[in-house]
């Protein structure tokens, strides 16, 4: 992968006004991102358009993250009065404590609308984040019925959709959206390596050993055992990183007819193996 990747197509340019136009129905937003790169996975393009609505930040996928990590960003969160919750979206009872928030925040506004004698009004939600952060599986779990398409893959949800959760709750679809340029080098490699770019405009081999490098440094024991490589010397030295990539794929059988190392297979297995958080629970990125 080059710097210069950016995924910014057409639907998700669309997406974004629709949601601009679609933000005055709802009481609250739910912008979801990534436990495990929390900085990374919330869209400065999204942040000013929500910033001035009922909001709660929630850091899905909390049983692939780091759990100490995890419990330091809501602290942080929670410190700049910001609402934020830790969720697995398949962990029921994280998902009734999501819409006992929901609930709790959107108390006055329901409260509004009786005393009008609008007696019963359902709770309006919008759920909104970069692709592949769960936003669909968390309306699913909500409604606690397949209402909404799901996918492994980014980009799955193509345009808004309501789902009706119960009397008391609404939610509207979105579908993710990324912003043009994706910022850093860093922020890059973190979006491509969770799977919110999709993997066809990505450099898999570059995604998963620059990937294999940066976890190296951060856990370096849960490398070390899984691909059962040599524990790291210097971090920062490409030669060595490049050596134990070279020796995960090895062990891992991806070789070529001729003995060549298959760097594309193991990338899809090293990738693979990160995302659904057989290297460990790992957190990329620490509050600041
Ligand atoms: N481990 C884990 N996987 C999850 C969680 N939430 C969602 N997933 C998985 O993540 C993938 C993406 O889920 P979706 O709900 O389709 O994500 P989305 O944000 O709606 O994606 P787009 O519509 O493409 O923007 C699916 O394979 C889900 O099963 C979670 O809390 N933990
Ligand atoms: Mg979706």
């Amino acid at each position: 992968m080059s710097s210069e990747i950016n995924w910014f197509p057409g639907h998700m340019r669309k997406a974004l006004s629709e949601i601009t136009d679609r933000l005055k129905w709802v009481d609250i937003v739910i912008e979801t991102c990534d436990a495990r790169i929390p900085f990374s996975s919330r869209n400065p393009e999204l942040h000013k358009l929500i910033n001035e609505k009922n909001r709660i930040i929630v850091l899905n996928k909390a049983d692939l993250a780091d759990p100490h990590i995890t419990g330091a960003w809501i602290s942080q969160y929670e410190a700049q009065g910001i609402k934020a919750m830790a969720v697995d979206a398949n962990n029921k009872g994280d998902i009734q404590r999501l819409k006992k928030k929901m609930e709790h925040i959107c108390q006055p506004i329901l409260d509004k609308a009786a005393a009008r004698g609008r007696i019963g009004r359902p709770v309006r939600a919008m759920v909104v984040g970069i692709p592949n952060t769960g936003k669909s599986t968390i309306i699913n779990a909500l409604c606690n019925r397949k209402v909404v398409i799901t996918g492994n893959r980014p980009g799955v949800t193509r345009s808004f959709q309501w789902a009706k959760s119960s009397d008391s709750m609404e939610l509207m679809d979105m579908p993710g959206v990324l912003w043009p340029n994706l910022g850093s080098k860093h922020n890059k490699l973190v979006l491509a390596l969770s799977g919110a770019i999709k993997t066809e405009v990505t450099d898999m081999i570059f995604v998963a050993s620059e990937g294999m490098k940066y976890i190296s440094t951060l856990y370096p024991d849960y490398i070390t055992t899984r691909y059962q490589v040599p524990d790291v010397i210097d971090a920062e030295d490409i030669n060595e990183a490049y050596e134990r990539y070279l020796s995960a794929a090895k062990k891992k059988g991806c070789i070529l007819s001729g003995g060549r190392i298959d760097e594309e297979r193991f990338a899809s297995l090293f990738i693979d193996d990160f995302r659904t958080g057989r290297i460990g629970r790992i957190t990329l990125e620490v509050p600041k």
